[in-house]
């Protein structure tokens, strides 16, 4: 046996990979990472990983992350990707902002930012340096194929953006759960490490989990009862459970009545929805969903919850809004065992706005704005559609809009014809192969790690500050960092003022003293003396001080979504149509469009196939392992068939974040398991017509033997 080499160090680091925030043990040997494990002291996670934990040594070590910025060269048609060094890198990207903005003003910038910016605090703090200069109204995220939804009902009901119900899971009952698969993605707007651990302890306890899916997922697998749906039918559900709830006398908010307006309201606007009419469209019957109804209303403490599949579809915020209602009328938002507001140690709800909504629209489909930023599935068209305010600049950040929004082939082409194009990413792909310069910054085991985005999401308060476990190498940027250079080489190019770069962690220590545990001495340095995190207890009540509309009451009767019931209403009046439904899926081992490029995650049997009923197969003459061609009203594509009676008959599933076959990307691993992008078939103008959020799920296709 060989001795401990004396250069062994160990690391304490949470996961940035998904919204479990997972503590890790992380052990080094000099520059190279010798185990992950499980901090079992980490008061949240309990020492809970998953296999893309380990993947974090791939991501570190992968030859194909950038190490510098590169510029693209054509050549005789041909293009490639040479390197070029940070001061002409960023020069040329502030020049060429500078010079379009000047020329075209500054809707003629467009931001796009993706999904690993939230779990990446200096982008958050940080961006803003650069954007100050870019009031653009062309912004975009990755929020609009995504928890829009969420926002907006907490907006609605509560007053600000970020108060987001938790499902309280570890003291319920009763768990009512749609659209959500947390065994495969560990939870979303729900930070819940170990879930599978929860739910069987709900389980133990004599208590029920219930999961409403068009696919019998892994989740539904362990659920006391699971319910097919037809997709997009689960507004309708939402509303039949509380018409059951007025009609039948059970609706009672208990604790919230003295601080809870226009229930009444939504009484009388929810009395056409019967249970009848839901169950001529979601495919449950009328006495299942009575019953549900009844259970929900019984539980002593019970939850109400849904996450993609109900926010990304055609009825998506109202879908989200309807949930909390069911919360509220049974009594248990706010309520130990229901659903919680978190009271993180950075406490956003007192720092950032409470958002607003259709403060301005887009300019060629007239969609609404939320946050300052328009549906992501509008973006191709404000690039290729000509006129004032038309986009010719670019910003990507963190963002892989080609393979994660509706009408990726679309974007792709129209990602061709910008003037200029800039990405801040760590790779060459489906994406960022358009850019002309792209920057890639440190790794994320090269910086600190603070979770702004997460700890609001927790099912229990608690905190933690992690160090770099490597030292930044010589000449790497930060993500902060090149929003500060690049912000501060625009300002002087503007005539601006530079701004200082107060490094994040400086902010978040200003955070944590002026927070709600400011009392208890919270500071960084506390939390660097505890790496595995502090502990903050249960989620306690806290209304109605938390509440942030200006009354401090909970406002049921939001206009937008009252409104929206009559659509509701008006789309399901007539017969439902026959026809393929395509949705998502999602798997443990993968994580959106860039965890594809890791042997250890990717072996194994292909997982980018189309899930398909053996009866719906059977009737276009397609079997397990053959080829369909599926076809949808923007695009086609050819695909594995994979045969299952877990999902329902007229329903096909296709996960999204394939199809890396573009030329010049630079993932070879990913390459060589492209796949197909199911987003290729997603229709950009398949929305959720209130919120302008992208409906991937639910989409109408038609499959045949390719
Ligand atoms: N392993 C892994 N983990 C991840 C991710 C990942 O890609 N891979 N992504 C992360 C991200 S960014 C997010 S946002 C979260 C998402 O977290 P979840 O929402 O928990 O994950 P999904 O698997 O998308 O679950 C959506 C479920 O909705 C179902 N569904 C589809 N359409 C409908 C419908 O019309 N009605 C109902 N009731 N159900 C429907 C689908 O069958 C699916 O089971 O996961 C995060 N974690
Ligand atoms: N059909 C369908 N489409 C979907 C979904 C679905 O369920 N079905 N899910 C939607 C959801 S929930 C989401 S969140 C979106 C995701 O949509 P996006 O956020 O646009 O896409 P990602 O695949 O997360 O791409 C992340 C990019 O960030 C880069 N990156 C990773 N870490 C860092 C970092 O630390 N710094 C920087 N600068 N870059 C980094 C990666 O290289 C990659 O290019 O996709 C959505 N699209
Ligand atoms: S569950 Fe999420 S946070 Fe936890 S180890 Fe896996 S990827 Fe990381
Ligand atoms: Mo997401």
């Amino acid at each position: 046996m060989n001795a401990p080499s004396p250069d062994r160090r160990r690391h304490y680091r949470a996961c940035h990979l998904c919204e479990a925030i997972c503590g890790l043990v992380i052990d080094t040997e000099g520059d190279e990472i010798v185990a992950i494990r499980g901090d079992k002291d980490d008061p949240l996670s309990r020492g809970h990983i998953c296999p893309k934990a380990v993947a974090l040594k791939d991501l570190h070590e992968d030859p194909d992350r950038l190490r510098g910025p590169v510029k693209k060269v054509v050549e005789n048609g041909a293009t490639r990707f040479e390197p070029i060094g940070w001061e002409e890198a960023l020069d040329t990207t502030a020049r060429a902002l500078v010079d379009i903005r000047e020329r075209h003003g500054v809707n003629a910038i467009g931001i796009y930012m993706g999904n690993p910016s939230v779990h990446n605090y200096g982008m958050m703090t940080h961006q803003s340096q650069l954007f100050r200069h870019f009031r653009t109204d062309n912004r975009f995220s990755a929020t609009s194929v995504d928890q829009l939804p969420h926002h907006l009902a907490s907006m609605w009901l509560f007053g600000h953006k970020l108060l987001f119900p938790i499902p309280d899971i570890d003291r319920c009952d009763y768990f009512l759960m749609l659209g959500a698969n947390p065994l495969a993605s560990n939870g979303s707007i729900w930070t819940v490490p170990d879930v599978r651990k929860r739910i069987k302890a709900l389980k133990a306890r004599g208590g029920r989990l219930v999961v409403i899916d068009p696919r019998r997922t892994e989740t539904a697998q362990l659920a006391s009862e699971h319910h097919f749906i037809t997709p997009g039918s689960d507004a309708l559900l939402l509303a039949a459970l509380l018409h059951t709830l007025f009609e039948e006398g059970l609706a009672d908010p208990a604790h919230l009545t003295a601080y809870t307006d226009g229930l009444d309201a939504v009484r009388d606007a929810v009395a056409a929805f019967t249970p009848e009419l839901a169950a001529t469209h979601c495919g449950m019957d009328a006495a299942t969903i009575r019953d549900i109804a009844r259970d929900f209303a019984a539980a002593d403490a019970g939850i109400c919850y849904g996450r993609m599949g109900v926010s990304t579809q055609a009825f998506g915020a109202l879908c989200q809004w309807l949930i909390q209602l069911l919360n509220i009328a049974t009594g248990n938002l706010d309520k130990p065992g229901g659903s919680m507001f978190t009271l993180p140690a950075v406490d956003q709800i007192n720092t950032v706005g409470p958002g607003g909504f259709g403060r301005h629209r887009s300019r060629v489909r007239d969609l609404p704005e939320f946050d300052r930023e328009l549906p992501a599935a509008a973006l191709a068209e404000e690039i290729t559609t000509p006129g004032e305010g038309q986009i010719r600049a670019l910003f990507t950040g963190a963002g892989n809009p080609v393979l994660s929004t509706p009408n990726g082939a679309q974007l792709d082409a129209a990602l061709a014809s910008l003037d200029f194009m800039v990405s801040l990413d760590p790779y060459i792909n489906e994406t960022t192969r358009h850019a002309d310069i792209i920057l890639p910054p440190t790794s994320a085991l090269e910086h600190d790690h603070f979770d702004l985005a997460f700890h609001v999401n927790a099912v229990r308060n608690t905190v933690r500050f992690n160090d770099p476990v490597f030292d930044k190498p010589e000449g790497a940027l930060h993500d902060w960092e090149i929003f500060t250079e690049l912000g501060n080489r625009v300002a002087a190019l503007s005539g601006a003022e530079p701004q200082g770069a107060t490094p994040p962690h400086e902010i978040i220590d200003l955070g944590l003293q002026l927070g709600p545990y400011a009392d208890a001495g919270m500071s960084l340095a506390k939390l660097r003396e505890q790496p595995s995190g502090i502990d903050l207890g249960p989620l306690e009540p806290l209304l109605p001080e938390r509440l942030r509309t200006p009354e401090k009451r909970i406002r049921c009767a939001a206009l937008e979504p009252m409104a929206d019931l009559e659509r509701l209403r008006t789309t399901f009046a007539a017969a439902p149509e026959a026809g393929l439904r395509l949705i998502g899926r999602r798997h443990v081992r993968s994580n959106n469009s860039w965890m594809h490029n890791f042997h250890r995650l990717v072996k194994g049997r292909d997982r980018c196939t189309l899930l398909m009923h053996p009866r719906d197969a059977a009737q276009r003459g397609l079997e397990a392992g053959g080829s369909a061609r599926v076809a949808s009203r923007v695009g086609e594509l050819t695909v594995t068939v994979e045969c299952s009676e877990d999902i329902m008959p007229g329903v096909v599933s296709l996960p999204h974040g394939f199809g890396h076959n573009k030329p010049e990307i630079r993932m070879a691993t990913a390459a060589a398991n492209a796949g197909v992008s199911c987003n290729d078939l997603t229709d950009h103008e398949y929305l959720d017509a209130l919120s302008g959020n992208a409906a991937v799920n639910g989409v109408p296709v038609t499959v045949t033997a390719a």
